[in-house]
C-alpha cells in the first residue's frame, strides 16, 4: 500500500512530506493506522544528528496511537479494530531481560530496532524503491505503520488519541520515572532539571507519590507558570540563580539536599548538578535525559562514595504491554492530567512547525493529527 509520511531525508534538514510505499505485516507483526503522534525531543534529538543510532533516510516519530489494520500470520495478542499504542520499547515477556523482573528493557528485537529494521531484518518502508529506515520499532510520523506484536499496547476504545499518543513516550516516561524507577516516596524532597514535555510529567509524577517539596528548574521562565500548576513548589531559573548556585540553592531549600532528582534535558553539565543536589548519604539522581554522541559524564566519586546513587531510566521503566494500558486508565480516570500538556495540534504537512516551537520553547508538546 502506499501512505503520507514526513521523511527525514538527511540530518538537520527539515521533514519532507511524501507518498511512500509500504509492505504488508510479515509474520508476528501487524498493520497499524496511525491517528495521531506526539513529536517528542528525542526525534528532534535524532534529526539534528546527535544521535549515534541515527539514521537517514528513515521516518521518525515514536509517540503514537491508533487503529490495527491487518494482523500478520500466528498473531493472537490484537486484531483489526483494536486501539494500539506502539511501543519503543517493547515486551516480548520471554527473553532473559523481561523474565528477570528486574528491568523493562526487553532485548528480544533491540539489535534489528537500532539498525532501523523489522525483526527479520528488512524494512517495511521505500520510496521509489529506495529504502526507508524505521525509527525506535516505530515510525510514527507516517499514516499508516508496521511494527512487531511485542511493540503493541492494546489501550480501551473510548480514550481519544490526540491525548494517549503522548502515553507513547512522555507520560509514561515522567510518570514511570517516579513511580516504577525512583520509587518516590510520601514526604520525599524531589528537584526536577528541565520542565519540558518530560519534565511536567515527572512532576505530576512526583506530586501523585505524595512529594513534599518539588523543585523545578529551567532556564525558560515561561515555564514556571505551568510546573506550578502541575505541582511545582519552587521555580529556580539558572540564569537567574546563577547555573554555578543551583546546587546550593536546592540543598538549602531541602535542609541537606533532594531524595530524588531527575534530569529531563539531555546536558551532561544538568546531570552533574543533578546528581551533586542529592542528598548525602541516599539521595539518589535519575537520567531521563538523552546526550548526543561523545558526551560523558563526570563527577567527584566521592559524591558516589558518599552515598548518592546515580541512574538512568528509558520508558519509565515501564512494561509497555502491561503498563501502558493502565496509564491509559489513570488518564481517563482522571487521576493524571495530559490535555494542558498538548499545547499545539498541526496536520502532518505543518510537522516542521511542531520542531520549531519546540527549539523556540513555545510548545510543551505538539500533537500531530491525522
Ligand atoms: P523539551 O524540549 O520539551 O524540554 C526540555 C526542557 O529543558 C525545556 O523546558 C528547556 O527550556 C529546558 N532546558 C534546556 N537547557 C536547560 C538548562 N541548561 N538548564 C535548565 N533547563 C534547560 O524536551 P522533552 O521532550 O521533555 O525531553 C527531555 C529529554 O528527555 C530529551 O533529552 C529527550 O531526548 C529525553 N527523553 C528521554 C526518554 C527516556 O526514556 N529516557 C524519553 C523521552 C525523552
Ligand atoms: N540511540 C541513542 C539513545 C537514545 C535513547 O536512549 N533512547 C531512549 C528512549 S528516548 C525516548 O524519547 C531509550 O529507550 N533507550 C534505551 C534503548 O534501548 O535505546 C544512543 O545514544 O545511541
Ligand atoms: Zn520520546
Amino acid at each position: 500500500m502506499q501512505t503520507k509520511a514526513a521523511v527525514a531525508w538527511k540530518a538537520g534538514a527539515p521533514l519532507a512530506i511524501e507518498t511512500v510505499d509500504l509492505d504488508g505485516p510479515k509474520a508476528g507483526e501487524v498493520l497499524v493506522e496511525i491517528k495521531a503522534t506526539g513529536v517528542c525531543h528525542t526525534d528532534e534529538f535524532t534529526l539534528s544528528g546527535g544521535d549515534p543510532e541515527g539514521l537517514f533516510p528513515s521516518i521518525l516519530g515514536h509517540e503514537g496511537a491508533g487503529v490495527v489494520l491487518e494482523v500478520g500470520p500466528g498473531v493472537t495478542t490484537v486484531k483489526p479494530g483494536d486501539h494500539v499504542i506502539p511501543l519503543y520499547t517493547p515486551e516480548c515477556r520471554q527473553c532473559k531481560s523481561c523474565l528477570s523482573r528486574r528491568t523493562n528493557l526487553c532485548t528480544a528485537i533491540r539489535s534489528t530496532q537500532g539498525q532501523g529494521l523489522m525483526p527479520d531484518g528488512t524494512s517495511r518502508f521505500s520510496i521509489g524503491g529506495e529504502k526507508l529506515s524505521h525509527y525506535m520499532g516505530c515510525s510514527t510520523f507516517a499514516n499508516h505503520t508496521v511494527l512487531p506484536e511485542i511493540a503493541i499496547a492494546k489501550v480501551r476504545e473510548d480514550a481519544p488519541f490526540e491525548t494517549i499518543c503522548y502515553i507513547g513516550c512522555g507520560v509514561t516516561t515522567g510518570v514511570g520515572a517516579v513511580i516504577w524507577t525512583a520509587k518516590v516516596w510520601p514526604g520525599a524532597n524531589v528537584a526536577v532539571f528541565g520542565l519540558g514535555g518530560i519534565g511536567l510529567n515527572v512532576i505530576q509524577g512526583a506530586k501523585l507519590a505524595g512529594a513534599d517539596k518539588i523543585i523545578g528548574v529551567d532556564i525558560n521562565p515561561a515555564k514556571a507558570e505551568i510546573a506550578r500548576r502541575f505541582g511545582v513548589t519552587h521555580f529556580l531559573n539558572p540564569n537567574e540563580v546563577g547555573a554555578d548556585k543551583v546546587v546550593a540553592a536546592i540543598i538549602d531549600l531541602t535542609g541537606g539536599g533532594a531524595d530524588f532528582s531527575f534530569e529531563c534535558i539531555g546536558n551532561v553539565s544538568t546531570m552533574r548538578q543533578a546528581l551533586e543536589c542529592c542528598h548525602r548519604g541516599w539521595g539518589e539522581s535519575v537520567i531521563i535525559g538523552v546526550a548526543g554522541a561523545g558526551q560523558e559524564i563526570a563527577t567527584r566519586p566521592f559524591q558516589l562514595v558518599t552515598g548518592r546513587v546515580w541512574r538512568g531510566t528509558a520508558f519509565g521503566g515501564a512494561r509497555g504491554r502491561t503498563d501502558v494500558p493502565r496509564i491509559v486508565d489513570w488518564y481517563m480516570e482522571g487521576k493524571i492530567a495530559i490535555d494542558p500538556l498538548i499545547t499545539h495540534k498541526l496536520a502532518l504537512a505543518d510537522i516542521n512547525q511542531a520542531f520549531d516551537l519546540m527549539r523556540a520553547g513555545q510548545s510543551i508538546r505538539s500533537v500531530v493529527v491525522y
